[in-house]
């Protein structure tokens, strides 16, 4: 999907249990510049509900499961994140809304920028025009 891509990361297991490592510019395509997590979700809630002008994002769920509800304004497709090795990144113009947190989930996202509201698209509206 245009603006959306699913990776995997490698697991580092032993006899102890396992480790992924995540290093900027190598396994994350950017430079980390902000890591933010979402942790103690209502089950009954939306997340999200936005799309960003310029941030890159690569976003997983190292514990619990929840869905994501991606639309690059052509298409529209729901990815489940539900292991801690699975990851969406995101770089393009693409509304998300996440639904569905487990009990137990929580989502970390590292990103490309600093916190800026002004980078937001709130209004599915101005996301459309954003978009066309
Ligand atoms: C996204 C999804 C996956 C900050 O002060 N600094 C930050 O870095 C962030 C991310 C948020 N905030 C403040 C802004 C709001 O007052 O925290 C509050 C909740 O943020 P928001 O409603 O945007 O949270 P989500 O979970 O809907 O969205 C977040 C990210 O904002 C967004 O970039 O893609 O997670």
């Amino acid at each position: 999907m245009k603006g959306v891509k699913e990776l995997s990361f490698p697991v580092i297991g032993d006899f102890r249990g396992n480790l992924i490592a995540l290093e900027g510019n190598k396994d994350i395509p950017f430079d980390v510049k902000r890591v933010y997590y979402i942790f103690d979700n209502k089950q009954d809630v939306v997340r999200g509900k936005h799309a960003h002008y310029n941030l890159k994002q690569v976003i997983f769920c190292p514990s619990g499961q929840c869905d994501f509800m991606l639309d690059n304004g052509e298409e529209k497709k729901t990815i489940t994140l539900s292991s801690p090795d699975k990851a969406i990144y995101i770089e393009g113009n693409v509304w998300r809304e996440f639904t569905n947190f487990s009990k137990g989930c929580s989502v970390v996202v590292l990103a490309s920028e600093h916190y800026d509201e002004s980078d937001y698209i709130r209004n599915y509206d101005d996301f459309i025009k954003a978009v066309k």
